[in-house]
């Protein structure tokens, strides 16, 4: 994992992408070492997980110099391979927050909205900037940042390949808080250490009600609801923390 820095701290799991002489530009290589990373978290020990970028960038995007000589077959399975990676971010039990420490442009922001909530320095930019390279964006750009965003603001941002700063990110929906340069990874750890305090079970099954009932109507969405619901009645956790609130106290959970 070259690439890809994995620490653990308590219950809650730091991934850094670590290429900062290109800006953490996503080659294969950063692409493999990132989907080792997360393949490798223990999911027993580990709760939350806060994805960050080494250096004055989060991710400059795809490497450009990788993609410039691809043919259309070449393109297509690249970005396949990225977007089966975000996907399984996307869809990892555990949430997962990016701490956004600098240029989140293309790929960068593409991983950045395949994460569960993002939080970001005052010093982040976005943009999706793919069409002044002749592509689309390839690794969930065109369908995610509508979903985060709205359709209206992503079709502005898409189609004219501008860059914003922090406060706009804010302002539109696609970073929940904005942060000094210091405070970004106390904040970001801090979250996590409260997700990280809550039943396991009950939030993993939170993050699989939130995004499975994203893909169906809202009749089936509320089934998937009603399911991972009953579920958490499996757990020993739901019956310390009922039994913890009626005896006026608070649970240790034990993730069981
Ligand atoms: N790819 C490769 N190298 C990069 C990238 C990148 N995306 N971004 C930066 N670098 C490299 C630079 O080439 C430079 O290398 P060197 O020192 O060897 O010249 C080094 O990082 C430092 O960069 P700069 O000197 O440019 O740093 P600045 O602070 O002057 O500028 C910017 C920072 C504004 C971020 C600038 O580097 C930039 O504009 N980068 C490109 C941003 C971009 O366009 N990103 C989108 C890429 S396309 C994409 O992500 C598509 C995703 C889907 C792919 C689907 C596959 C088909």
């Amino acid at each position: 994992m070259g690439f890809v820095k994995y620490e653990q701290e308590g219950f809650v799991g730091i991934v850094t992408i670590d290429r900062p002489k290109a800006l953490n530009a996503l080659n294969e290589e950063v692409l493999k070492d990132l989907e080792a990373a997360f393949d490798a978290i223990d999911l027993d020990t580990t709760r939350a997980v806060v994805v960050t970028g080494a250096g004055k960038s989060f991710v400059a995007g795809a490497d450009i110099g990788a993609m410039s000589t691809m043919t259309a077959e070449e393109g297509e399975a690249f970005g396949k391979f990225g977007n089966d990676i975000f996907r399984k971010i996307e869809t990892f039990p555990l949430p997962v927050i990016a701490a956004i420490n600098g240029f989140a442009l293309g790929g960068g922001n593409e991983l950045a909205m395949s994460c569960d909530i993002r939080i970001c320095s005052d010093k982040a930019v976005f943009g999706q900037p793919e069409v002044g390279l002749g592509i689309t964006p390839g690794f969930g750009g065109t369908q995610r940042l509508g979903r985060i965003i709205g359709i209206g603001m992503a079709k502005e941002l898409v189609y004219a390949g501008y860059n914003i700063k922090a406060d706009k990110a804010l302002e539109v929906g696609l970073v929940n808080a904005v942060y000094s340069p210091e405070e970004l990874m106390p904040a970001a750890m801090k979250l996590a250490g409260k997700i990280a305090k809550q039943a396991p079970i009950a939030v993993r099954n939170c993050k699989k009600a939130m995004n499975d009932g994203l893909q169906v109507d809202m009749d089936q969405a509320i089934v998937v609801e009603e399911k991972l619901f009953g579920d958490c009645f499996n757990s020993e956790d739901q019956k310390a923390g009922m039994k913890a609130f009626l005896e006026k106290g608070k649970a240790e959970f034990q993730n069981k």
